[in-house]
């Protein structure tokens, strides 16, 4: 009976120690800031088929807008979050609509 128990016991360590836990299932993503009138970072590098997320924290009106048409996040206020996944390698520049002067790249390896 005694040995029974053990037996239990051990098979549920090992059950526990080789349990996988349960693996993340989400892709790799990256996060820019709209704050300031600034995209933070400027550049980010992320792996094709990774996600960028932009978070509007400012109180004026954005877009995140690429310059080769490629996506468009349209007006975000505070709060509104966008996000592109960059499927393919390359060099993505973009620009808020409202102030050129705002400009960003995702660079795609
Ligand atoms: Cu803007």
């Amino acid at each position: 009976m005694k040995k029974q128990y053990l037996a239990l016991v051990l098979i549920w360590v090992i059950v526990l120690t080789f349990s996988p836990v349960a693996p993340p299932i989400r892709a790799e993503e990256k996060e820019v800031m709209i704050e300031n009138f600034t995209f933070k970072p400027k550049e980010v590098v992320v792996s094709a088929g990774e996600k960028v997320i932009w978070i509007q924290k400012d109180r004026a009106p954005h877009t995140v807008t690429a310059n080769n048409g490629g996506f468009d996040s349209g007006r975000l206020t505070k709060g509104d979050k966008f996000t592109h996944t960059f499927s393919k390698k390359g060099s993505y520049d973009y620009v808020c609509k409202f102030h050129p002067a705002m400009t960003g790249k995702v660079i795609v390896k």
